[in-house]
């Protein structure tokens, strides 16, 4: 992925598409260097605290049988459901919980601030929210799809743990140059990962599980591949940023998830350069389909 410049409005480049970001990264000189910013809550109207209520109530009636289970049972640890909560609320549990804080930031940001971030344990969250004419589909980010897609997970002491290594790797790509390819893996795993649970199939990655229309899909539908997690096949395949995958990958654990990963990656950065890259929408030679989906 390439790494996203934003000087004041030039547009950014985030995956394959450009576009000047959303978000005011000037705000009168409140963005600090890290990118971090205060919320400013009182800056919130009505009407942006009523999109979060009815996105947060839409999309939580939506997780029974779609959710995994330990998104279901740390989601309302956000605490408010009809506004939008309190970044330091939010931190009083979590912090206590795993360690990690969210923080503010205008919206998205270069990598290599992104990845410190992360390895720091605090998660950058966009504060702004989308307008109501995007209330199925925001381009960027927005703080929903932060808070209520990634945060829940961060309660996960395994997963938790694995998001900061992700950080610590993502800063050691950078230095290799090889952060396309890490994208890929965050973008199937963080954001559209699958999990095969006790009760079946369920989605863990905070792009569906914040989508009202990708998580039945990602879950149901018999129309794309879904493949058992596998580090280069996962980063060789290219993704797209504006419609549901046509492939997803599937994990048994997130303990599972954090071994894998924990391996430094330069031995698969070199086996990368000799390897093909893949296609969103194909099966390739190798690739272990994961099991039929439960009804
Ligand atoms: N910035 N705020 C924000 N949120 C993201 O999820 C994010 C980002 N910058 C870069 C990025 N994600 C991706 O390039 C990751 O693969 C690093
Ligand atoms: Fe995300």
């Amino acid at each position: 992925m390439a790494e996203i410049v934003i000087q004041g409005a030039s547009p950014a480049v985030y995956g394959q598409s450009t576009r000047p970001p959303r978000g005011d990264y000037a705000r009168g000189g409140q963005v600090n260097t890290d990118y971090t910013c205060p919320q400013n809550y009182a800056a919130y109207t009505a009407a942006d605290h009523d999109i979060y209520r009815r996105l947060y109530e839409r999309q939580s009636a939506l997780l029974p049988g779609l959710a995994c289970d330990e998104f279901i049972t740390a989601l309302p640890l956000l605490g408010v459901k009809t506004q939008i909560p309190r970044f330091e609320k939010i931190n009083d549990r979590l912090y206590r919980a795993t360690g990690w804080e969210v923080v503010a930031v205008p919206g998205l940001i270069p990598e290599v601030p992104f990845f410190t971030l992360l390895a720091n344990r605090k998660f950058p969250v966009t504060d702004w929210i989308r307008r109501p004419d995007e209330f199925d589909y925001v381009v960027e980010p927005d703080i929903f799809h932060d808070l209520f897609g990634h945060v829940p997970l961060l309660f996960n002491p395994v997963f938790a743990d694995h998001m900061q290594a992700y950080g610590a790797g993502g800063l050691k790509a950078h230095a290799l140059g090889a952060c396309e390819q890490l994208s890929r893996l965050y973008w199937y795993t963080i954001e559209f990962g699958l999990i095969q649970q006790k009760s079946g199939l369920r989605a863990y990655g905070a792009g569906i599980l914040s989508s009202a229309g990708e998580l039945a899909y990602a879950v149901k539908s018999s129309v794309p591949h879904r493949i058992a997690l596998n580090l280069l096949r996962a980063m060789r395949t290219r993704y797209k940023i504006d419609s549901y995958q046509k492939t997803y990958f599937v994990i048994d654990s997130f303990q599972q998830l954090f071994d894998m990963t924990a391996p430094d990656f330069t031995p698969l950065y070199a086996a990368l350069q000799r390897l093909t890259e893949l296609p969103a929408d194909v099966q390739a030679p190798g690739d272990v389909m994961a099991s039929a989906v439960m009804a």
